[in-house]
């Protein structure tokens, strides 16, 4: 969601499997000599969390002072912007056989738990495993920077995003108040994302939800809990029970379609309809042609694609703002209903 920051360019995921390789060779590249509880702008931050969040000062002062600076924290954030990947470069890291087989073993293990997420946000159980299998392949892949080292890095020393990560370092030691978890117990990615539905400490904090019951939300522990957190999330940015995601469509003018894919609907089904876009499965001509749509435009192995997006789709789109990425999510869904 990142939110979730997965800035898909060959480059980064390179690095990304590289981290993977070798987390316990480099996950504290750390530059030692950084004693932030000393700087100027933490004292400010200290003192805001003091004076208005209520925090222990000599607490956080002395969290400040053994935080460390991970300098591959700050590479990868740094990363010029690279060209993204096509859709037939990234469809193969997510929608694959492997991934859809363990998906239905989750599904499997998980059924009434997916299944009471389901009935109480409307969302289906494939969708939610789907985006669990995405961001860190049923569980496995969680992360293993300490947020609390990587958000004092980005907040401090990264000026392009400061404002936004020092928020996100706020949220964060809210979040470790209320669930009382120790701040060098909360693992991440490089940019914070947490657990295995990888939500940012903002996202934590307003969607996750305690559905084991047992007081507490813990998205790195409690499956159920993060299945009925994913499902919060998506029920909470509007998705529309029962609804589709995507279409194939065949288009016939092709002047129509945007440069850039626009996530949101833009236009009604009708309107694409008058256009020359018709749906390419006759069976789902019974769509409502009065909801509202986007058109795709995808490169796919076997040349351009395009699609209708629904509702739907850009509720996906709001866990990771990304075409590639829900299109990812919805496919892996598709092949875990087979
Ligand atoms: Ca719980």
């Amino acid at each position: 969601m990142n939110l979730i920051e997965i800035r898909m360019s060959q480059k980064v995921l390179k690095i990304i499997m590289l981290c993977i390789a070798s987390v316990f060779l480099i996950s504290t590249q750390a530059n030692a000599s950084v004693n932030y509880a000393q700087r100027a702008d933490v004292k400010q931050f200290i003192d805001e969390m003091v004076n208005q969040h209520g925090f222990d000062r000599a607490y956080l002062e002395k969290k400040f002072s053994s935080a460390k600076r991970l300098d591959n924290v700050l590479e990868s954030i740094a990363k010029p912007a690279e060209k993204e990947l096509t859709w037939k470069q990234y469809r193969p890291i997510f929608v694959t056989s492997k991934r859809s087989n363990k998906g239905k073993v989750f599904i499997g293990q998980y059924r009434e738990i997916l299944d009471r997420a389901e009935k109480e946000f409307g969302v289906p159980a494939e969708i939610i495993a789907a985006i669990i299998g995405v961001e860190s392949y049923y569980g496995k892949h969680t992360g293993k920077y300490t947020v609390f080292d990587s958000l004092t890095t980005l907040g401090f020393d990264y000026p392009k995003r400061g404002k936004f990560f020092k928020s996100e370092l706020k949220q964060f030691l809210l979040l470790s108040k209320e669930e009382h978890i120790d701040v060098d117990e909360m693992t991440g990615s490089y940019a914070g994302a947490m657990g295995m539905p990888q939500f940012i400490s903002s996202s934590y904090r307003r969607y996750a939800v305690d559905f084991d019951g047992d007081g507490k939300r813990d998205l790195w522990n409690s499956i159920p809990d993060v299945i009925g957190s994913v499902a919060n999330y998506f029920s909470e940015h509007g998705w529309q029970k029962g609804g589709s995601v995507a279409y194939p469509v065949v288009v016939k003018n092709a002047s129509i379609v945007r440069k850039e894919n626009t996530l949101k609907p833009y236009a009604s089904v009708d309107q694409f309809k008058q256009q020359g876009v018709s749906l390419k499965n006759i069976s789902e001509q019974k769509l409502d042609g009065k909801q509202q749509a986007t058109l795709l435009k995808l490169e796919g192995d076997k040349g351009d694609e395009y699609w209708l997006g629904l509702k739907n789709f850009y509720v996906i789109t709001r866990y990771n703002h990304s075409d590639l990425y829900a299109m990812a999510v919805f496919q892996l869904s598709e092949k875990l209903k087979n």
